[in-house]
């Protein structure tokens, strides 16, 4: 793996764990963290080594927003430049070919809520608290905040937690299906890995499909998006995984399944 400074990357059985690791900064993401989480990503794009990318944060905090040191004295070029950046990486990590877990063990505020958001399934600790604080500092979400967390939770409640600022708990979280599971901060990481050991036992070209289909229909008008899986349906039945994979139900034995 790379050399990376504010990244730890680890393969743990399935799954490669992405630790945000800036403790003294709160995890926030600085030009050079986002360079490096892009780097990983970019350079993991084809690996079929993992089935699961799972990100978490080292310390009390996921992640603490976007580096508000940066910002201070950013002109619109340097804002526009780091929106550029940002917006990549996220698109990146929504659109990664493997399932993203966010695993998030503390603070998940602005920019860290909104890279919970980016990634495909939330659960969280029970120590964990979410919010989009930018009001506080005379700024809107410029990660996705304004458009992922209203097709998350709803208009109203996305209001509310951008026009205020306030933060929410974990089991409040859970209760407005922001985060998918809540759990002890020392289930966490077997939580999550756990989730990616049962991803990684399906088809992974099934799951990348199922992946796809889900995001890219989330942004269509339905009947549009229902051919795109009518499609993309189609496509899979002439794969070597679903003749495996319905040959060995019909043989009531564990399917071999090859990725292609
Ligand atoms: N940036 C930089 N440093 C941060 C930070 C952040 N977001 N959050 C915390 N820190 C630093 C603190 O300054 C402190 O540093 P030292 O004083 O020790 O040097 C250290 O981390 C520990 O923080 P605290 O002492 O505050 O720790 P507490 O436990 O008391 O409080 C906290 C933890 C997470 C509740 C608190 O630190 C906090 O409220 N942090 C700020 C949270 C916040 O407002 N986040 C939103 C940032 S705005 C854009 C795209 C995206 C964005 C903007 C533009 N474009 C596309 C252009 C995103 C914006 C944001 O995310």
């Amino acid at each position: 793996m790379a050399d990376y400074k504010n990244i730890l990357v680890e393969k743990k059985d399935a799954a490669i764990v992405l630790t945000i690791n800036r403790e003294k900064a709160m995890n926030a993401l600085n030009r050079e963290t986002v360079a490096e989480i892009q780097g990983f990503i970019s350079s993991h794009w084809s690996d079929d080594s993992f089935g699961v990318l799972i990100i978490t944060g080292a310390g009390k905090a996921f992640v603490a927003g976007a580096d508000i040191s940066e910002m201070k004295d950013m002109d619109i070029e340097g804002g526009m430049d780091m929106s550029a950046r940002g917006n990549y990486l996220f698109k990146s990590i929504q659109n990664f070919p493997k399932p993203v877990i966010a695993a998030v063990n503390g603070f998940a505020l602005g920019g860290g809520c909104e890279l919970a958001m980016a990634c495909d399934i939330r659960i969280a600790s029970e120590k964990a608290k979410f919010g989009q604080p930018e009001v506080n500092l005379g700024l809107i979400p410029g990660y996705g905040g304004t458009q992922r967390l209203s097709r998350l939770v709803g208009r109203g409640k996305a209001m509310q937690l951008i026009l205020t600022g306030d933060m929410i708990k974990a089991d409040e979280a859970y209760r407005i299906g922001f985060v998918d599971e809540i759990c002890a901060p020392e289930e966490l990481m077997d939580k999550a890995l756990a989730m990616a050991q049962t991803i990684t036992s399906k088809s992974p070209l099934a799951v990348r499909m199922a992946k796809d289909c889900v995001n890219r229909g989330l942004d269509m008008p339905l009947s549009n998006a229902l051919d795109f899986e009518k499609v993309n349906f189609g496509a899979i039945c002439g794969s070597y995984d679903k003749t495996e994979g319905c040959t060995a139900f019909l043989e009531k034995r564990k399917a071999e399944f090859k990725g292609k």
